[in-house]
């Protein structure tokens, strides 16, 4: 520990010949980062040979939303408070690091869960390191002007990246049709806890082989002679904006092959360091998790760099589908990835070709299964001048896998339900999970100590399922400890929005919160509809005894995505509306958070009452904020979708508040014809409040009836040439959700009752670490070692 310190004064000595008390924040960070690099670059060497000499695993994927580094690093090793006195001595207050911007090289869920299961594999001694990009800049920042979101670059790296090691010497080249880039690696430590080991993320950037050109600079071509530069530069330069929505541009799958060429090279010469030209043993050294068909060129580029060994391609294809398992995410059809031929012609014609190979090798091996033909043309993986990214991924891989029970056996009897036929062996699930380090230990050290006591240790930490000790110990005195913790989590959260954004909400009312990724299938529009709803309620009188309530929204929208921008501006007209309204001013209160992110999620979840979870039933493969939310004592409010199922399962249906529509009705519904119109017209409370979307209550600064609301109002009443009225069945499950959402308010009054019902929930939320999910993975899919804990 006095090392850490010893250590940080050299290099503040080194690098900006101050004392640490002098250096700035962002020296400071950068001095203090380095410090620890070095003081754990043994372990990670160690780590690096104990990979190299057992079966191994990779986790490629595009995003890995890593969220602040410091924090984590000091708290995954142990130093976190001692650093924090240390420094305080010194007359620095550790919050500082607090302006450091998140590494937010990822969009949602999906990147959240990459960062999440590298932490757990660190934890559980998996050997398993991640592949991805190092995009210039992450996914952008949020600022919210006249109720409408504003994009801003994320310049991530603007006070450097002490976390990150440049590895000039290992740097590859990657090939694209009429252009190669060097593809230069950036390793960044992956700390466990409570173990000497440490995992790594490399992360690869795309540079120019020939950064200027002279010839074209002396005939005064000056655009030219850094245009390849530019044009290489441009491959991993900003991250996809989009969550659950792909998007068929050249530049994305230049990124998407770029990595994946870049890392099994690099796996390659890994291999052949130890194996020479004999690759008898890849398969069974190597495995590679495809998170989500992002990553799924890499299984022809596997095929591609074995034939160049000098393999046919039986025995390329062989060896490649031993190696790759993949994890699908989504069942929305505007998400799965069907690149059209032509384009990937254009610019990965090899690969194309390839892919071609491999699925006229589906279609001879389903003939000689005796499929029918009606099934085989189902299964293309290149139909109608279209490559099916997830068809592909399902062929060519040991495994593949839903995120939770109810998604995978979705993909088993809906979208992959042909290939559940023919290969059922294929098929597992595997329940997402959360690291318990960060979404406890770091970010509510006062819930964490409680728990502490109450296990009698800290051993949590690796093992989650210790919590279920709590069961035994939920008694008065511990509720009022746990309400007393809530308490202080909400005035901290109050101090945070207040300096954030600038708004001042109540502690004392209950905390309803929905963060997320902005998305129609999320619906928060169902929970602005029950807002509006309350509102009426409480101004009619009809609710005497509600109990103050703010509802906190957090959620980036794509930017292209008109509609999610509109929701969000028709959240910030509530809140003018209900915040400045004398007759509901104090009890209803709505605040719309900007630029939501991994920091600020963390100060979030440990200050919620109620969890929003309000997906339409059957499209949220599985959900990962719900159980942050649950591991700190919020009950959910929520449909029967994703892992809510299961979060109800353990804790029980009686301890959250479970409402509205299940698969097997939605399904019903579709088929019987469902008329949202005449629901709507049936109902005045609910023409009320959908109305308010055109009848002049709001603004969208639309001319009337051609604004952005009223394009809302018509998708959800009339439906669209490409869609059906309210395709997400905001209107059936509306009514069912305000009840619940008002049971919810009343239960709230009895705090004992209340509080042990959050504990319960605390209680069994062992199942939902990610240690437990990527043990699962080691266990079912990769076959490698782990921790016995
Ligand atoms: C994403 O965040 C998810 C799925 C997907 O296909 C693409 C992206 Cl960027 C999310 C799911 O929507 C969510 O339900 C799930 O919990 C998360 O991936 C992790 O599995």
């Amino acid at each position: 520990m006095s090392n850490i310190m010893e250590k940080l004064e050299l290099t503040a000595q080194s690098m900006y010949c101050k004392k640490i008390e002098e250096l700035t924040p962002s020296e400071l960070h950068l001095s203090l980062g380095k410090a620890v690099m070095g003081e754990i670059a043994d372990n990670w060497e160690a780590s690096k040979a104990k990979h190299n000499s057992e079966r191994r695993a990779y986790y490629f994927s595009a995003e890995f939303l890593m969220g602040r580094m410091m924090y984590n690093n000091l708290y995954c090793l142990g130093i976190l408070d001692d650093v924090k006195k240390m420094l305080k001595k010194k007359g620095v207050d550790i919050n500082v690091f607090e302006d450091i911007d998140d590494a937010a090289l990822g969009n949602g869920g999906l990147g959240r869960l990459a960062a999440c299961y590298l932490d757990s594999a660190a934890t559980m001694e998996v050997p398993l390191d991640g592949y991805g990009i190092r995009y210039k800049y992450g996914l952008f920042k949020q600022l919210i002007k006249d109720g409408y979101q504003v994009e801003v670059a994320d310049d991530w790296q603007r006070f450097d990246d002490p976390w990150c090691l440049r590895r000039e010497d290992e740097a590859v080249t990657v090939s694209f049709k009429g252009q190669t880039v060097k593809a230069v690696p950036y390793d960044m430590a992956v700390i466990g806890c409570k173990t000497t080991n440490i995992n790594t993320l490399r992360l690869w950037q795309a540079e120019a082989i020939n950064e200027f050109d002279f010839q074209a600079f002396n005939n005064t071509e000056y655009n030219r002679a850094v245009q390849e530069k530019n044009d290489a530069e441009n491959i991993t330069k900003v991250l996809y904006p989009n969550d659950n929505k792909y998007e068929g541009k050249v530049l994305r799958l230049k990124q998407q092959y770029f990595f994946c060429s870049a890392s099994l090279q690099d796996i390659m010469r890994r291999y052949k360091a130890k194996h020479g030209n004999d690759f008898s043993f890849f398969a069974k050294e190597n495995a590679i998790q495809l998170n989500d068909t992002h990553p799924v060129c890499s299984i022809p580029e596997l095929v591609r760099l074995l034939m160049n060994e000098g393999m046919n391609f039986d025995e390329a294809f062989e060896i490649a589908r031993k190696t790759c398992a993949y994890t699908n995410h989504t069942v929305l059809g505007e998400a799965l990835e069907k690149w059209h031929a032509d384009l990937m012609m254009q610019v990965i014609p090899e690969i194309y070709h390839i892919i071609c190979l491999i699925a006229n090798k589906l279609q001879e091996e389903l003939t000689a299964k005796g499929i029918s033909e009606d099934m085989k043309a189902k299964m293309r993986i290149v139909d109608a001048n279209t490559v099916h990214m997830a068809r592909l991924a399902t062929y060519a891989g040991t495994y593949v896998n839903g995120v939770a029970k109810l998604h995978t056996e979705i993909l088993k009897d809906d979208v992959l339900k042909e290939w559940y036929q023919v290969y059922p062996e294929r098929f597992q699930n595997k329940t997402n999970g959360i690291t318990q380090r960060r979404w406890l230990g770091l970010c509510n050290p006062e819930l964490a100590a409680l728990i502490t006591e109450k296990v009698g240790s800290d051993n949590w930490l690796i093992d989650l399922s210790l919590l279920s000790k709590l069961n035994d110990c939920i008694d008065a005195k511990t509720i009022t400890k746990f309400n007393t913790i809530k308490k202080k989590k909400k005035v901290q959260l109050a101090e945070y929005i207040k300096k954030m954004d600038g708004v001042e909400i109540n502690p004392d009312s209950i905390y309803d919160i929905q963060v997320k990724r902005l998305h129609e299938y999320k619906r928060q529009l169902l929970n602005a509809f029950s807002i509006m709803t309350i509102y009426f309620r409480i101004k009619e009188g009809k609710l005497p005894n509600w109990t103050p309530t703010t509802f906190i929204f957090g959620a980036k929208a794509a930017p292209g995505y008109a509609r999610a921008k509109a929701i969000i501006k028709y959240i910030n007209e509530i809140a003018d509306l209900v915040n400045n309204d004398p007759d509901t001013k104090d009890k209803l209160k709505v605040v719309f958070i900007s630029n939501y992110n991994v920091s600020y999620a963390e100060k979030i979840v440990v200050a919620a009452d109620l969890s929003e979870q309000t997906s339409t039933a059957g499209l949220e493969a599985s959900g990962t904020g719900n159980m942050k939310f649950m591991l700190n004592g919020a009950l959910t409010l929520g449909t029967y979708d994703g892992a809510n199922i299961e979060i109800a399962e353990c804790a029980g249906e009686e301890n959250e508040y479970i409402f509205g529509a299940r698969v097997e009705d939605i399904e019903r519904l579709k088929k019987e014809g469902y008329d949202p119109k005449k629901l709507y017209e049936a109902n005045p409370e609910i023409k009320k409040v959908v109305d308010t979307l055109i009848d002049g209550t709001f603004d969208d600064d639309g001319a009337q009836g051609e604004g952005s609301f009223a394009e809302l109002h018509n998708a959800l009443i009339n439906g669209t040439s490409w869609q059906e009225a309210d395709h997400y069945f905001h209107i059936y499950d509306l009514p069912l959700y305000v009840e619940t959402k008002i049971r919810a308010n009343k239960d709230y009054a009895n705090r004992k009752e209340f509080g042990k019902k959050c504990l319960i929930n605390i209680a069994n939320a062992g199942k939902f670490s990610s240690d437990r999910a990527i043990v699962e993975y080691a266990k079912d899919i990769w076959h490698t070692s782990y921790r016995k804990v």
